[in-house]
């Protein structure tokens, strides 16, 4: 028995051999058996020479039998005329049946031929069912996925020799010809079968090419959920899946016309603009379509969408709906601007549109979110709006509220943020309950090839980490994309997990419509121009079919040509662009009709003795009964019930003050960020943890009033770019929301500049969009080294665009119309107090703008960083000199002052805020000290922190008869040294100058 599965071993080995070199190669051996691979097979080699090999046989005794018995007499001659796997057979065999040289061993093969043994039978079953796994999971790598027909989708051509695309291939199974007409039962993880349990080998391969290797790549057998994997097998593999009824495929025709017809009519009307068409992927406009009509049908009635430049015209037109007239004027260069701000170019901006979704009959709303060039950055901002009006409506599951991104190849495949972006996915603070993403993967970045611009076969490969099933799909079949955008939304509201669409696809111009792809990609460029228009060819298919008539496409044409041309002629009555008209993110109720603040001024921030007390006493507490915290955390609640008991607030009762009250006032407060919950410097304690039971949490913050605005806070997974873009696009949903971010230190902000560059501090500029998000920002010179010491105030300073050398007039509320006025607001408070009043301001103001709070370190514990709750609830005038300062110096200043016993000679004034410039107190505080000298003082070095800001500010306050000078630390190129005592020598010097009176004198300025 031993000796016979030997043989069928061997058998299978060389009837392997035998098919591939008949059927003239293929994509190289591997994983047969040693006959299979041998390279020094002289033998094997002259037999598929000579006619001893048949090629198609009925019988596979026969074929193989004569094939043995080749290799018996080759063998007879030399044994070295075989390879050692036959060698070894050969003489097993023949010292079995008694050592009878040249007996030809056919006898040995009648297993093989009449009736199988059992153990025969299960391998062909086993070999059977991994045959159809192997096409599970990698059929996609020779799916016919190039529209062009000339590059890989996976950038390999190199065919894996399991992958069954030629019949030649059997024998890595075991498998031969011969098999391919027995039946064979089918495993439970197919559905090729339909209603039958069994099929003939060959009907099996042939269902398993349509469903993997067709116009449909689909990549998903990574996932470690078997009730996903089934239900993806199920959507692929059951016969008819993707069939398509007449009328969905006259649907379908129609989108495309419109698709292909609106680009066709910007090229001829514009040639010469940019507009960065989507010809090649026109296919995009109903696969997008189609997601959103399954969502709908699902229950689906926001979309939330963000999208890079390449066709979103065309998404903006015939997606979301924006009058074309709206859009056509854009491309007027005497169109003059309406709004404030600087706008933006006609394919950043973004559009929000209720409407009926006509197949479904249900009411939409459709929003894309206005983006900057950067690509990918809109990414986190999306999926932030997403969660809020998620968490608006109280729909946990993501049943009514849904987010769509749109991606480049390129982009998607070496942006780092789609990484950051797909991490926040799965988190239960973050995640949108499933994201279908859709790659224009038109095979090209700019002018950069797929095989050096990423290291991953795919584009899509980032989405693997997550589990997230990719459907890679011809961009030329719009059947097939119709069939994966059913699947994808589907599989959205089944398990609401992300998913993605890789539609391969190609640029038909260069870049952009000015660009010349030829100067880089001649051969790729030569096969596009002889490329078939994808309308062309399915209009084609669907006359064939009988499914419309020519006439009815053409009418089709014409009618949307026309829809086009009408839109023209009004545009040209458009004279004034509203960008307001393209808000992404409207708050109704909290503008008037005309988008303008309801009123101009901003109530008192101070709070009540009591909500005080309240708050006071629930930060000091546990609400829940039979909780056990840790000792130390008790020990941090009783010196806050200590300082409650006194009326004075730390710098975290201070915040809790500010969230506190505003959630008692219906505002919902989110802090987002590493480590919030606890706060880096362990002083928050807004979350606290059961010593003895796992998960089990109480945030107290949740429980000071019944009918209190919920409190969320959550630590973030470690990223800036990711989490400050997902917490701006939060901070978008609704006015009424508290949503700060808080870098672990504010150093770390940097590796998030471009949320703070392109959206933060431009964004209303750029989208006449208000957001009131809050950065906190750790911040100071402790000795604690080059990256944990500065938050860059000097940045956020240069970007603040109120005008250094003008001189306001002070009018009216001129504080609130200063903070209207400006592009953000930038803080560094040095007492809890003030802390609170201007997270406080943020809300009660009648506008929305982004806070910078450079926040202290050591003077969470510092015993005079303390507020009374007076300065809650609601100066010697003859001084030598004036110290200005702002954040933690103050303190060094003010200590240094008591030791030298100077404070008769010089008084010390804080700006807590820094920008937009307080022209007007600082004016009075110049007043006051009339006679005495003005000193900037900052511990930042002299070419960061805020000298550079608030010096022209002082002398237009001076009217320049007067300077004011600066002490602090000298230039540098890092942010602080990393040596200790190098740092107190800093200190020290910059402290003898404040307070040496005579250093400035017989100075010019
Ligand atoms: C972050 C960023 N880096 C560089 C660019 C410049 N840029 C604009 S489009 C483009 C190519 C994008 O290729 P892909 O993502 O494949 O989109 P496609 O243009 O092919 O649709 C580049 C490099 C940019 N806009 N953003
Ligand atoms: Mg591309």
């Amino acid at each position: 028995m031993s000796q016979f599965r030997a043989l069928a071993g061997v058998l299978r080995s060389g009837g392997r051999r035998c098919l591939q070199l008949s059927g003239g190669g293929g994509g190289g051996g591997g994983g047969g058996g040693p006959a299979g691979r041998s390279g020094s097979m002289g033998s094997a080699r002259s037999c598929s020479a000579g006619p001893v090999v048949p090629t198609a046989v009925n019988s596979s005794s026969s074929s193989s039998s004569s094939y043995v018995e080749e290799m018996y007499f080759a063998w007879l001659e030399d044994h070295k005329n075989v390879h050692e796997s036959w060698d070894s057979f050969f003489r097993h065999a023949s010292a079995a049946s008694g050592g009878a040289d040249r007996k030809p061993p056919s006898t040995l093969l009648q297993g093989r031929a009449g009736h199988q043994t059992p153990s025969m039978v299960v391998e062909d079953h086993l070999a059977v069912h991994t045959l159809i796994r192997a096409y599970q999971i990698r059929g996609h790598h020779v799916a016919q996925l190039d529209p062009l027909g000339i590059l890989e989708a996976d950038l390999d051509c190199f065919v894996p020799s399991d992958l069954i695309t030629t019949i030649d291939k059997l024998g890595f199974y075991g498998l031969d010809e011969s098999d391919l007409d027995k039946t064979f039962r089918l495993p439970s993880t197919t559905f090729i079968g339909g209603e039958e349990t069994s099929l003939p080998l060959r009907e099996i391969i042939r269902r398993l090419e349509t469903s993997y290797c067709g116009h449909v790549g689909v990549e998903f057998m990574f996932i470690n959920n078997v009730e996903q994997c089934q239900w993806i097998r199920g959507k692929f593999e059951t016969p008819g899946a993707m069939r398509f009824t007449s009328a969905e495929k006259r649907t379908l025709l129609a989108r495309l016309v419109r698709s292909t017809r609106f680009e066709d009519f910007l090229a001829r009307k514009w040639s010469s603009e940019k507009r960065f068409g989507l010809e090649g992927c026109e296919v995009l406009i109903p696969a997008l379509k189609m997601i959103i009509d399954c969502s709908s049908a699902a229950g689906i009635d926001s979309v939330i969408m963000g999208m890079p430049h390449r066709g979103r015209l065309n998404v903006l037109a015939n997606v979301i709906r924006k009058d074309l007239d709206q859009i056509f004027c854009q491309f007027d260069p005497k169109l003059e601007a309406a709004d404030e701000g600087s706008g933006d170019v006609k394919y950043h901006l973004g559009m929000y549109h209720e409407r009926i979704n006509r197949e479904t009959e249900k009411n939409i709303t459709l929003s894309l979110m206005a983006n900057p060039s950067h690509l990918e950055a809109v990414d986190p901002v999306v999926q932030g709006k997403a969660k809020a009006e998620q968490f608006y409506r109280g729909d946990a599951q993501g049943k009514k509220v849904m987010s769509i991104l749109i991606h480049g190849d390129a982009a998607f495949a070496g942006q780092g943020v789609v990484y950051e972006t797909f991490h926040l996915s799965e988190l239960p603070s973050y995640t949108t309950h499933g994201t279908v993403h859709v790659v224009v993967n038109n095979q090209i970045g700019f002018t950069t090839d797929p095989r050096v611009a990423r290291s991953s076969p795919y584009p899509t490969d980032v989405a693997r980490v997550v589990n997230a099933p990719i459907f890679h799909v011809n961009g030329d079949d719009p059947e097939a994309v119709m069939h994966v955008c059913r699947v994808a939304a589907e599989w959205r509201s089944t398990f609401n997990k992300d998913v993605v669409i890789d539609l391969v696809s190609y640029r038909r111009f260069g870049h952009n419509e000015m660009d010349e792809p030829m100067f880089t990609q001649p051969l790729m460029y030569k096969q596009i121009r002889r490329q078939e228009h994808v309308l062309k060819k399915y209009s084609e298919k669907l006359i064939s079919e009988g499914v419309v008539t020519l006439q009815e496409f053409e009418e089709e044409v014409a009618k949307y040509d026309k829809i086009c041309e009408e839109a023209y002629t009004s545009s040209k009555d458009e004279k004034i662009s509203q960008i307001r008209h393209w808000l992404d993110s409207p708050w109704p109720d909290f503008f008037t009709a005309d988008g303008e603040p309801k009123s101009m001024s901003c109530p008192p921030t101070g709070l009540e003795e009591e909500v005080l007390q309240r708050i006071g006493l629930t930060a000091s507490s546990v609400p829940l009964e039979d909780f056990n915290i840790h000792p130390g955390v008790s020990r941090i609640l009783r010196s806050r019930s200590e300082l409650v008991k006194a009326r004075q607030v730390d710098w975290a009762l201070g915040e809790y003050m500010a969230f506190g009250s505003l959630l008692r006032e219906g505002v919902h407060v989110r802090l987002s960020g590493q480590d919030v919950e606890r706060g880096t410097f362990s002083h928050r304690h807004h979350v606290l943890h059961d010593q003895e039971v796992d998960r089990h949490f109480c945030i107290p913050m949740n429980h000071l009033w019944s009918d209190q605005a919920p409190y969320t806070v959550c630590n973030s997974s470690l990223s800036e770019y990711g989490v400050l873009g997902f917490e701006l696009g939060f901070a978008m949903a609704s006015p009424n929301a508290l949503v700060l971010w808080e870098a672990q230190f504010g150093d770390f902000h940097n590796t998030a500049q471009c949320i703070i560059d392109q959206f933060i501090s431009p964004g209303q500029a750029k989208w006449v969009r208000n957001n009131g998000i809050v950065l906190l920002l750790p911040h100071g010179m402790e000795g604690m080294g080059p990256e944990h010491s500065s938050a860059r105030p000097e940045r956020f300073l240069q970007m603040s665009k109120d005008d250094p050398d003008r001189f306001p007039e002070f009018s009216g509320d001129f504080e609130v119309h200063q903070l209207f006025d400006c592009n953000w607001v930038v803080v560094n408070c040095s007492t809890p107090a003030n802390f609170c009043h201007m997270l406080r301001r943020q809300i009660l103001l009648p506008f929305r703008k982004p806070l910078i709070v450079f926040t202290p370190k050591s003077l969470l514990r510092h015993p005079d960083a303390r507020s009374s709750f007076d300065e809650l609830s609601k100066g010697p005038e003859q001084v030598k000199r004036v110290i200005f300062c702002t954040g933690k110096v103050y303190y060094e200043l003010a200590r240094e002052r008591k030791v030298l016993n100077l404070e008769g000679e010089v008084a010390i004034v804080r700006l807590e805020q820094i920008s937009p410039f307080p022209f007007d107190l600082v004016k009075a505080e110049v007043e006051r000290f009339s006679n005495a000298e003005l000193v900037w003082c900052q511990e930042e070095h002299k070419n960061m922190g805020y000298y550079d800001y608030v010096r022209p500010r002082f002398l237009t306050v001076v009217a320049n008869q007067k300077p004011i000078w600066y002490v602090g630390r000298d230039p540098a190129a890092a942010p602080a040294t990393g040596n200790k005592s190098t740092h107190l020598n800093e200190l020290k010097r910059f402290m003898d100058a404040a307070f040496n009176l005579n250093i400035f004198q017989g100075r010019n300025f």
